[in-house]
């Protein structure tokens, strides 16, 4: 028996600004339009894998053992790691979310993108990063995007085997100076999952389609806004690319509502702020939970508003953050 060899990878978070709503392949989670998100510097996983003797893996979050559906979920994971690293061994896998307690903001992106840096670096592996993105959107599409730091595209991809449907980084973006700066408006877990509301929106909804066939467009202008650093422009797609996601959503049979009125009241704040001058824009995922975009300068005045908000339990401000990264491994 050979002594584990522990490997700790981290990885923020991200939201998406244009936002990834179904897919077109369910078996490799190939998206059916591209994304693109800010990678953030808080609301992160930190995660260590140890392939080791033990006759199943054993998935520990947040200090407990996790219940059989997440644990069944990071298994399959890594059979695909073992798979390319033609290992057999079971893995322990403990991960840490750096959220509040029951906030219901734990992420499957920064979940998934820790986990696949650790893990294959755990098995021996050391992929480039394109690929560990390719590997990280197979547990969670949003993960795809966490490999990277800043600003960063996932691109829908054509191929059939998903090699194409990879995240890269927005260099174009690297420095500036904007926060997202998170309204919590609920506790606990969200009504229903991505996964399964996206394939219910995509039966049921007659938005779906229009809702795609936007995608493009908002990406391209996402793009020039970015290039150009114009928050309105910018700020403009990020609010309707949310608004048109829940829309499709809400128009599924029987809808998705995953809004309070909490929520509500937090969106209609930012416009308030917006309309006395501030350039600040809302995204809502799917959750109740409201994030402000705006300036660095801004941003404590912008958090101090939403905290006054009725219903809105805290504001987090965070910045733009790094890509997933190893922190502990043997020999370094
Ligand atoms: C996103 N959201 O682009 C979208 C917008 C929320 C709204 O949670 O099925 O958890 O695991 O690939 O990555 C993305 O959904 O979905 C997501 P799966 P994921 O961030």
């Amino acid at each position: 028996m050979t002594a584990p060899k522990a490997v700790t990878a981290v990885a923020g978070t991200n939201i998406a600004l244009v936002k990834y709503w179904g897919k077109r392949d369910a078996a490799l989670n190939l998206p059916a339009a591209g994304s693109l998100s800010l990678t953030l510097d808080r609301l992160g996983t930190r995660t260590t894998v140890a392939f080791d003797d033990g006759d199943r893996d054993r998935f520990v979050l947040d200090g407990a053992p996790a219940g059989d559906a997440a644990t069944a979920r990071v298994s399959a994971f890594l059979d695909r790691v073992r798979a390319r690293a033609a290992l057999a061994r079971r893995a322990l896998v403990q991960s840490e979310n750096s959220v509040p307690t029951a906030a219901g903001l734990a992420s499957s992106a920064s979940g998934f993108a820790a986990l696949a840096l650790a893990a294959t670096r755990a098995a021996g592996l050391e992929l480039p990063a394109p690929e560990l993105s390719a590997l990280a959107r197979i547990g969670s599409g949003s993960a795809a995007r966490s490999i990277f730091g800043g600003f960063v595209e996932m691109a829908r991809g054509e191929s059939a085997d998903g090699s194409d449907a990879i995240a890269r980084a927005m260099p174009e973006g690297d420095g500036w100076e904007v926060r997202l700066c998170v309204a919590i408006t609920a506790v606990g877990p969200k009504a229903i999952g991505s996964t399964a509301a996206m394939t219910h929106t995509a039966r049921t909804s007659p938005f779906y389609d229009a809702w795609l066939a936007g995608v493009p467009g908002d990406l391209a202008a996402a793009r020039a806004a970015i290039a150009a650093r114009h928050l309105p422009a910018l700020g403009a797609v990020v609010e309707r690319s949310a608004l048109r996601m829940h829309a499709a959503a809400l128009a599924a049979d029987p809808a998705i509502i995953y809004w309070n009125a909490a929520t509500l009241a937090a969106m209609d704040c930012v416009h308030t702020l917006r309309a006395r001058g501030t350039a600040v824009f809302f995204t809502i995922d799917a959750g109740p939970h409201v994030k402000a975009l705006c300036r660095a300068a801004d941003a404590d005045a912008v958090a101090e508003a939403l905290r006054a908000v009725p219903g809105v339990i805290d504001c987090l401000v965070a910045a733009p953050g790094p890509g997933a990264r190893v922190v502990e491994a043997p020999g370094r």
